[in-house]
């Protein structure tokens, strides 16, 4: 099994998943510029990461890549006790942070793809975060009195942990959201994390942004 990932990206994501189900891969260090190849395009259209490989299965859309993975390992119940209203309660937050919450840090991101006139480009990134710190709210609420986002460790928590991540580095105001803070620390202090960043930083070529 192969996974293509780039550091910093949100294929953190799978390569904690990756461990926590203990399944022997091959993690696959890309580049804004290898995305971007010829020969890459042609396995994924979008030019992103993740994609997984398993087998002749190709695999693109985390939301699907890391469903795919908790699949593969039922006993770790990483998308519920396999019920269908656990599993949707796991889907609920997962299309969340994915449709939501990740889109809106694309504009902190790169937002000379949403106006190329690099004038605006900081008081569009600033709106952007102002759209983050409003959906990091929530999270925080929902983390009031909970160790994860569902209740139990699942999927959606590793891309929690992301986009946490993000916000710490891009400067978003995460001042007084103390579940949140609690949540990062949890995370970052589980051996399967710990593990997955070394996987992130282990090849070459140098990190790059991830958008
Ligand atoms: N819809 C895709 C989006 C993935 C995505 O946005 N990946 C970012 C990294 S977090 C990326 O590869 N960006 C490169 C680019 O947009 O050129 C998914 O959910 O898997």
């Amino acid at each position: 099994m192969k996974l293509y990932h780039m550091p910093g990206a949100c294929s953190l994501a799978d390569l904690i998943v990756l461990q926590w189900i203990g399944m022997p891969h091959e993690p696959v260090r890309m580049s804004m510029e290898t995305l971007k190849s010829p020969d890459y395009l042609a396995t994924n259209a979008g030019g992103t990461v993740p994609l997984l490989q398993d087998g002749d299965l190709s695999l693109t859309e985390n939301v699907a890549i890391l469903g795919y993975l908790a699949e593969l390992k039922p006993e770790a119940r990483l998308l519920g006790d396999g019920s269908p209203r656990a599993r949707a309660e796991v889907m609920r937050w997962l299309g969340f942070l994915n449709s939501d919450v990740h889109k809106a840090f694309k504009p902190i991101f790169t937002p000379g793809r949403f106006l190329p006139d690099p004038q605006y480009a900081s008081a569009l990134a600033d709106k952007a975060r102002a759209h983050v710190r409003a959906y990091l709210e929530r999270l925080d609420q929902r983390l009031e009195g909970r160790d994860w986002i569902t209740g139990e460790r699942s999927i959606a928590d590793p891309y929690l942990f992301v986009l946490t991540r993000w916000s710490r580095n891009k400067k978003v105001d995460v001042d007084g959201l103390d579940n949140l803070a609690c949540f990062a620390e949890r995370m970052n202090g589980d051996a399967g994390v710990q593990a997955a960043l070394a996987a992130e930083d282990s090849a070459l070529p140098p990190a790059m942004s991830p958008h």
